[in-house]
């Protein structure tokens, strides 16, 4: 069976850890763009980020969105997506981010438990981020966490709100969403729409076996210290370009190479106003 090149997404941040966690983690805008020009010279097309201010604080700033945006582009031709996610800041703060006009931005259908914490998308505002992403011509990738949460996001499309082809994950593995269970993805993925584009994020220990699982069914996949602190048991990531290696050299070891930034760009129809060619 042909599959198409797969999408490598690399997640550099995350909402919750800090350089406690992991020293190798970015924790600036400058240090966010350094990431990720070595996630993209790792093999990863697609460069997702949770904002850091100058500190290394968490934050839905504006202008560190703005400024981060720019630093990556000026470093690298990895393709932005900025997330809209993020536990700890109003929905409406996490909904201006999307006025840096990144390529690519998160869209989180539903509210739900998230480990000890809530992650709130409240349906009316969740569906106003959708219409302002659809203005500004940036590509969503929904993010599935659960089965329940694939009927939303078809009543999006049914409504207009999402554009084909469709960029979806499935998150596996948070407490609160659907485990990291081989069947589980199967089922879901032939729920999709065809010509859907689809990947696993899957956090710490089902981060390797399920992004594994994903690129040997066709689909693709991310990595990065936002998914997993650890290259292996025990041993921290010293970098997300490590993590990053390993996901292309599993890629590799099943015949896929990795998707170009110009071949993501075509096959998700991203605005070529938003993307900085390679
Ligand atoms: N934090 C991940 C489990 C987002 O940022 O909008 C899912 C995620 C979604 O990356
Ligand atoms: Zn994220």
């Amino acid at each position: 069976m042909a599959f198409p090149n797969p999408i490598i997404t690399a997640a550099l941040t995350g909402p919750v850890a800090t350089k406690a966690d992991n020293p190798g983690l970015p924790g600036s805008p400058a240090e966010v763009a350094q990431s990720a020009k070595a996630a993209y010279e790792a093999g990863a097309a697609v460069i997702h980020i949770h904002l850091r201010d100058d500190q290394g604080n968490m934050t839905t700033d504006l202008d560190v969105a703005r400024r981060t945006v720019e630093a990556v582009r000026e470093v690298c031709p990895g393709i932005v997506q900025l997330s809209t996610g993020g536990l700890d800041f109003p929905y409406e703060d996490r909904m201006r981010i999307v006025e840096a006009k990144p390529a690519m931005a998160t869209l989180n259908p539903c509210t739900m438990t998230f480990g000890s914490a809530e992650f709130r998308n409240p349906p009316k505002q969740m569906q106003q981020l959708a219409a302002r992403m659809i203005e500004l011509g940036i590509k969503p990738e929904v993010e599935i966490y659960d089965t329940g949460h694939l009927g939303v996001m078809l009543d999006l499309v049914k409504k207009g709100l999402l554009l084909e082809p469709l960029q979806v994950s499935f998150v596996m593995g948070v407490r609160g969403g659907v485990a990291g269970d081989p069947t589980l993805l199967a089922y879901m993925v032939r729920e999709l729409p065809p010509g859907t584009s689809w990947q696993v994020i899957a956090v710490a220990k089902a981060n390797l076996p399920m992004t594994t699982i994903a690129l040997a069914m066709g689909g693709n996949a991310r990595t990065g210290m936002e998914d997993t602190l650890l290259l292996e048991p025990g041993k921290p990531a010293p970098s997300n370009a490590a993590l990053v290696e390993r996901l292309v050299g599993v890629a590799r070891a099943l015949h896929r190479e990795p998707a170009s930034v110009d071949e993501v760009s075509e096959r998700l129809h991203l605005s070529p106003d938003l993307v900085k060619r390679g």
